[in-house]
C-alpha cells in the first residue's frame, strides 16, 4: 500500500438492556448499538511514525515503540490496535466523535473498533469482524490494561440496526444471536441519561468486582460464575460464603435468569414486562454488586416516577449512564423531572438522549487521503 492511502471508518457505543458484567462471567448479556459513533480515518505514511489526532489534541510516537503502558490515556486505544496487529508501517489517524467519553457506552471500544476496521480496510487484511473485534479488545486490555471483558467491541462491530444483540460467553468463543428491538413501533422512546459522574474503567471498582466474582466462582467450585446457576442447592451454597461474595453470586445468578426474560420479552415485542425486570436488574446492580451510584440510582427513580415504562443503569457502572424507555408523550417530562432532580441537589444536570437501535461499524470511505478540513 502507498504513502497517503486511507480509509475511514465509523463504529458505534453501546448501551446494555441487561446482562451487566456477564460478559467475563461466562453469562448472556444483551445489549444494543448506539446511534452515537466514532469515525477514524487511518492514513498510511512512508515512515514508522503513528500520529493520533482528535480535534485539537495530537499525539506522536512510533509504531515500532509500542509496548503496553507505553501510550498515555485515549490515544493508547488506537495505538493498541496497531499493537495488536502487530503492524509496522506508520500512519496518522483521525479520530472523531458525537459518543461522550467516560459515560458508560463503551466509546473507548468504539474507538478502538473504528481504528482496526479503518486499518483493516486501508491495509486490506481481510479480517473478520470478530477477528477485529478481538483486536479491540486485545488493544483495550493487552496495550491499555482495562480488564475489561469482550461485549462492547463485538456490539460495536457485529450490531443491526433496529436490532438487540444477544451474546453468549458461556463457550470459549462468543455466539450471538440477533432479537428485534424497536421500541418506537410500541410507542416508546429509548433514552440513554448521562449522569456525567465519569468512570475509568482502567482503575478501581471495575477490576475489584471482577476480582471478588471470580473468588466467588473458585469458592463455588465453578470455573465461571454464570455456571453456578446449575449448581444443585445453590442458596444453601450461597449461605456459606462470606457476605460480600454472596451478594456477588447472588447478582450473576439472578442476571442470568433476567437476561433470560428480557430476551423473551423482546422477541414477544412485550415491552410492560421489561418494567419489573429492569427494575430488579437496577436493584441488583445497586446493592448487590454495587456498582451504581447516587446519580445512577436518582437517574432511574426520577425516569420511573415521571413516567418510564423501564430503567436501569448500564454499563460498567460507579458512575456512566442509565437507559429508560419512555411513552413518546411523556419524553418531555422525563427529561424536565431528571434535570430538576440532578440540580436540586447541586448536581449538575445529566446529559439526556434519545436513541434507536444502531448500526455496527462500517466503512465509510476507502481511498486517497481526504485533503484536510
Ligand atoms: C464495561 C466492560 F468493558 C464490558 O466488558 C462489560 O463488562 C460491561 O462493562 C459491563 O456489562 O463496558
Amino acid at each position: 500500500m502507498t504513502a497517503g492511502a486511507s480509509a475511514t471508518a465509523a463504529a458505534p457505543g453501546r448501551v446494555n438492556l441487561i446482562g451487566e458484567h456477564l460478559d467475563y462471567l461466562g453469562g448472556r448479556c444483551l445489549s444494543l448499538a448506539l446511534e452515537r459513533r466514532t469515525t477514524a480515518t487511518v492514513t498510511l505514511r512512508d515512515d514508522d511514525r503513528l500520529r493520533v489526532r482528535s480535534g485539537r489534541r495530537t499525539w506522536h510516537g512510533s509504531v515500532v515503540d509500542l509496548v503496553p503502558g507505553a501510550v498515555p490515556g485515549w490515544p493508547a486505544y488506537a495505538a493498541g490496535v496497531l499493537w495488536a496487529l502487530d503492524v509496522r508501517r506508520g500512519v496518522d489517524v483521525d479520530i472523531d466523535s458525537d459518543l461522550p467519553s467516560g459515560a458508560g457506552l463503551s466509546s473507548s471500544a468504539a474507538l478502538a473498533s473504528a481504528v482496526a476496521l479503518a486499518l483493516d480496510a486501508v491495509l486490506g487484511l481481510g479480517l473478520s469482524r470478530e477477528e477485529l473485534a478481538e483486536t479491540a479488545y486485545r488493544a483495550e486490555s493487552g496495550m491499555v490494561g482495562a480488564p475489561t471483558g469482550r461485549l462492547d467491541q463485538l456490539v460495536s462491530l457485529v450490531a443491526d440496526p433496529g436490532r438487540a444483540l444477544l451474546v453468549d460467553f458461556a463457550g470459549g468463543r462468543p455466539t450471538r444471536e440477533s432479537l428485534p428491538c424497536r421500541p418506537d413501533a410500541a410507542g416508546l422512546a429509548l433514552l440513554v441519561v448521562d449522569t456525567r459522574v465519569s468512570h475509568d474503567m482502567r482503575v478501581g471498582g471495575y477490576g475489584e468486582r471482577r476480582a471478588e466474582c471470580e473468588e466467588a466462582a473458585r469458592r463455588l467450585g465453578v470455573r465461571l460464575l454464570a455456571d453456578a446457576v446449575a449448581l444443585p442447592g445453590l442458596a444453601e451454597r450461597l449461605a456459606g460464603l462470606p457476605d460480600l461474595l454472596a451478594r456477588r453470586a447472588r447478582f450473576v445468578t439472578e442476571e442470568v435468569a433476567r437476561v433470560g426474560a428480557v430476551a423473551a420479552a423482546l422477541r414477544a415485542g412485550d415491552w410492560d414486562a421489561l418494567g419489573p425486570l429492569l427494575d430488579a436488574g437496577h436493584a441488583g446492580a445497586r446493592d448487590d454488586l454495587e456498582i451504581s451510584c447516587p446519580e445512577l440510582d436518582l437517574a432511574v427513580t426520577t425516569a420511573r416516577g415521571a413516567g418510564a415504562v423501564a430503567a436501569r443503569m448500564t454499563g460498567g457502572g460507579f458512575g456512566g449512564s442509565a437507559v429508560a424507555l419512555v411513552p413518546v408523550g411523556s419524553v418531555d417530562r422525563v427529561g424536565a423531572a431528571l434535570a430538576e432532580a440532578f440540580v436540586e441537589r447541586g448536581w449538575r444536570e445529566p446529559h439526556v438522549f434519545p436513541t434507536a437501535a444502531g448500526r455496527g461499524a462500517q466503512v465509510l470511505r476507502r481511498g486517497p487521503a481526504a485533503p484536510p478540513a
